[in-house]
C-alpha cells in the first residue's frame, strides 16, 4: 500500500453531527425570518440531505414545494439571502459550544500531526462554518493545523461530484494514493472514490444504511481507526 502522507475530512456528518441539530434548526431560523411558513423537520431534512449544498438544499424544496416563489423573479436572491441569514443562525450555535466532535475525531487529528501527516478538509459547506466549528472543537489554533480547506463554492460542482477532493489534492500537490478521505455519506463516498481517494467511511444516523460497498473501511466511528497500522511516513 503506498505511504499515508495526508487526511483529508469531510465536515458535516464526519467531524461532528452538525446536521440535525445546527444546520436544520438554523435554516428553519432563517425561513421564518423572512416570513416563509416552511419548516424542515428531522425526516424531512433526511430526505433533503441527498442534494448537497445549502442553496441547492432550498433550491430544491422551493422549486417541488413552493413553486410559485420559485417562479418570481427574485428568487435567486430570495436563495442568496436566506442562506446568509442560515449561516448567521448556524454560525451562532456553532459558537454557543452545542456541537461536539464526533468521538474519536480529536484524538486522530492529534495522532496524525505526531505522525506529522498532512490535513486538509474536503467539504461542501461554506468556509465560515469549518472555521468557526474548528475553532470551537479543538482551539483558536486548530484551522491553521489543516493546510488545505476546500469548502462551498470554490468548485462549480459539489458533492457527489469529485470536484472539491481535485481542488485539494492540486493544492497538496499529492496523489490520490498516499491520501486517505474520511466520509459519513454516499455523496461524500462517491465524490473521494470519482477522485481516485481510498475512502474511510463513519456512517451517522441519517447515512446509516445509504450504500458503502465502494468504501476501504466502514467504521462505527473514528475511535476505532488505527493509524498506527497504516504505514505513514
Ligand atoms: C454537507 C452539506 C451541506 C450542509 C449545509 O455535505 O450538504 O450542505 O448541510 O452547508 P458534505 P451549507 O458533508 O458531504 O460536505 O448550507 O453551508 O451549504
Ligand atoms: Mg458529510
Amino acid at each position: 500500500m503506498p505511504t499515508l502522507q495526508a487526511l483529508i475530512f469531510d465536515v458535516d456528518g464526519t467531524l461532528a453531527d452538525t446536521e440535525r441539530d445546527g444546520h436544520r434548526p438554523a435554516f428553519n431560523a432563517a425561513f421564518a425570518e423572512h416570513g416563509l411558513n416552511w419548516h424542515w423537520d428531522e425526516r424531512l431534512y433526511g430526505e433533503l440531505l441527498t442534494i448537497t449544498g445549502g442553496k441547492e438544499r432550498i433550491r430544491h424544496y422551493a422549486t417541488r414545494h413552493a413553486p410559485e416563489i420559485a417562479a418570481r423573479p427574485g428568487f435567486d436572491g430570495l436563495v442568496r439571502d436566506l442562506h446568509a441569514a442560515k449561516t448567521r443562525h448556524y454560525l451562532r450555535l456553532v459558537e454557543s459550544g452545542s456541537l461536539p466532535l464526533r468521538p474519536g475525531v480529536a484524538a486522530l487529528i492529534r495522532q496524525a500531526r505526531q505522525h506529522s501527516l498532512r490535513l486538509a478538509i474536503a467539504t461542501t459547506t461554506t468556509p465560515e462554518n469549518v472555521t468557526a466549528l474548528l475553532h470551537a472543537t479543538l482551539g483558536a489554533e486548530a484551522s491553521g493545523w489543516f493546510e488545505v480547506i476546500g469548502a462551498g463554492d470554490s468548485v462549480p460542482n459539489k458533492k457527489p461530484a469529485p470536484d472539491i477532493y481535485h481542488w485539494v489534492l492540486e493544492r497538496l500537490t499529492l496523489p490520490p494514493e498516499n491520501c486517505l478521505a474520511i466520509e459519513d455519506s454516499a455523496n461524500g463516498l462517491q465524490a473521494a472514490r470519482a477522485a481516485g481517494l481510498r475512502c474511510l467511511v463513519t456512517p451517522n444516523d441519517y447515512t446509516a444504511g445509504e450504500d458503502f460497498s465502494s468504501a476501504w473501511q466502514v467504521l462505527a466511528d473514528l475511535r476505532e481507526f488505527n493509524l498506527a497500522a497504516m504505514g505513514t511516513r
